[in-house]
């Protein structure tokens, strides 16, 4: 079961330097929108709901106002809000703490679901966007390759690590709930800073549910279990995200162990997912792991002290007042300016006019071009259809994971090459 030999070349030297691609992010990321506060009009979600029992997101038309000026793209994006973690977890020389820092990531993303009750926009199929941090070393990429059923390809790497999965989400309203079922396994590969081969860690995302509907307080919960592997260490961690409940105090509750390969204990773990996780070592036996009730306990210095639990990962704090309830981290992402637009491939979100109408209030433009994006969308898919043609993505293609079997979508790496040449005095062609 152990894969202790394979390492993936390829994706190790394609990491290897990503400084180029910073080009175009020289001035550096936005702090706010045009605006200060949504005016959207309040509308009750179940009585625009209560005729879909039984439908999925894909098969409903909802008024523009149930929007956020983000699409699913944004929303794989945001995955790496905290990527630090994936340095830190690279910078440990003990298997068992990068496992509890990648964990930790995997858990990380879902702070950012707090207060978004709303639908992200649906990429076009072939829309592609682009994201690069200078200031924390990484790039991020993801293509719409498939429409029915929706799914995107992304890539995600640094020196010290690449991220990559499809996001594509199975969805359901069952009246009592909406819930969101992410489909497909996220693969990591980890190069640990100290030396030695690349780890491979995969796991797969638990379930979105939007709850509160009839009684008109819709709040969105994550839950289900969540197990990432580390595949060269045969080392897991167990995590487990309580579903909400009827209690207040089990809000929020990520509970979990971290298990050797010969399955002895080592790490218990705890915390909520809106806020904090904790670890300690356990060696040997499980252990309840609650958030301290005196600081006293809280220690982010070394990991080894037994009697205490080490705080893990703290929530970025949420400003009040953003519009949509948007964080400051995806706020950054539909930012353009006359550095980074000519670095843009054309089909990045970036120039989708519904989203740019969106987060500028104007509501009724963005419903009338999210109309016009999908009907040109349809007229293409009937041209393609009428030659007999189908839809290749540009920058991905299937490929099978030698170490787990599964299937993932592998990332061609031209884009950034095309984008290199392109640039602001290539020719705009070789897009
Ligand atoms: C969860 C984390 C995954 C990526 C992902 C994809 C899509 C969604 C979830 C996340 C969160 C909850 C979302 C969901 C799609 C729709 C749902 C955003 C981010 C929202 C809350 C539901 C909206 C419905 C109504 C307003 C009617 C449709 O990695």
């Amino acid at each position: 079961e152990l894969a202790l030999e394979k390492s993936d070349k390829a994706s190790v030297s394609l990491a290897m330097d990503i400084s180029s691609s910073f080009k175009g992010y020289e001035n550096g990321i936005r702090t706010r929108l045009k605006m200060d506060a949504d005016n959207r009009p309040k509308i009750s979600l179940w009585g625009i709901l209560k005729s879909m029992i039984g439908k999925d997101m894909t098969k409903m038309t909802l008024p523009v106002s149930f929007n956020e000026p983000t699409s699913l793209l944004h929303r794989c994006a945001e995955d790496m809000e905290y990527s630090d973690l994936l340095d830190q977890a690279a910078d440990r020389t003990d298997s068992i703490e990068r496992l509890i820092y990648v964990a930790a990531f995997a858990a990380s993303e879902y702070a950012s679901t707090i207060g978004r009750v709303a639908k992200p926009f649906n990429p076009l199929l072939g829309e592609t966007f682009e994201y690069a941090r200078p200031d924390k070393n990484y790039r991020f990429f993801i293509e719409q390759v498939s429409h029915h059923p929706p799914v995107g390809a992304a890539w995600a790497e640094s020196p010290k690590w690449t991220y990559y999965g499809q996001s594509a989400v199975k969805s359901k309203f069952y009246g009592r709930s909406f819930d969101i079922n992410p489909l497909g396994t996220w693969f990591l590969r980890l190069r640990p800073t100290s030396g030695g081969r690349e780890e491979l860690y995969t796991w797969k995302k638990v379930t979105s549910s939007v709850v509160g509907i009839i009684t008109g307080n819709p709040v969105v919960d994550n839950y289900g279990p969540m197990d990432i592997k580390n595949w060269t260490t045969g080392e897991v961690c167990h995590l487990e995200f309580k579903p909400r409940g009827w209690k207040a105090s089990s809000a929020y509750q990520i509970t979990g162990k971290i298990v050797d390969a010969t399955g002895r204990v080592r790490v218990s773990l705890g915390g909520r997912w809106n806020s904090k996780l904790y670890a300690r070592l356990t060696p040997g036996y499980e252990a309840a792991v609650d958030e301290p009730a005196d600081g006293e306990s809280v220690h982010n210095g070394s990991i080894t002290d037994q009697n205490r639990a080490f705080l893990i990962w703290q929530a970025n704090p949420r400003p009040a007042g953003i519009p949509f309830n948007l964080t400051p981290f995806v706020i950054t992402f539909n930012h353009i300016d006359d550095k980074l637009a000519p670095w843009l491939a054309p089909t990045d979100s970036r120039f989708r006019p519904d989203q740019r109408a969106m987060e500028e209030g104007e509501y009724d433009l963005a419903a009338t071009e999210k109309n016009r994006l999908e009907e040109e969308q349809r007229a293409r898919r009937r041209e393609r259809e009428s030659r007999g043609e189908e839809f290749v993505p540009a920058w991905f293609t299937k490929a099978r994971c030698e170490i787990t079997g599964e299937e993932y979508w592998q990332f061609n790496g031209r884009y950034w090459q095309v984008r290199e040449k392109a640039g602001p005095e290539g020719s705009k062609e070789v897009w």
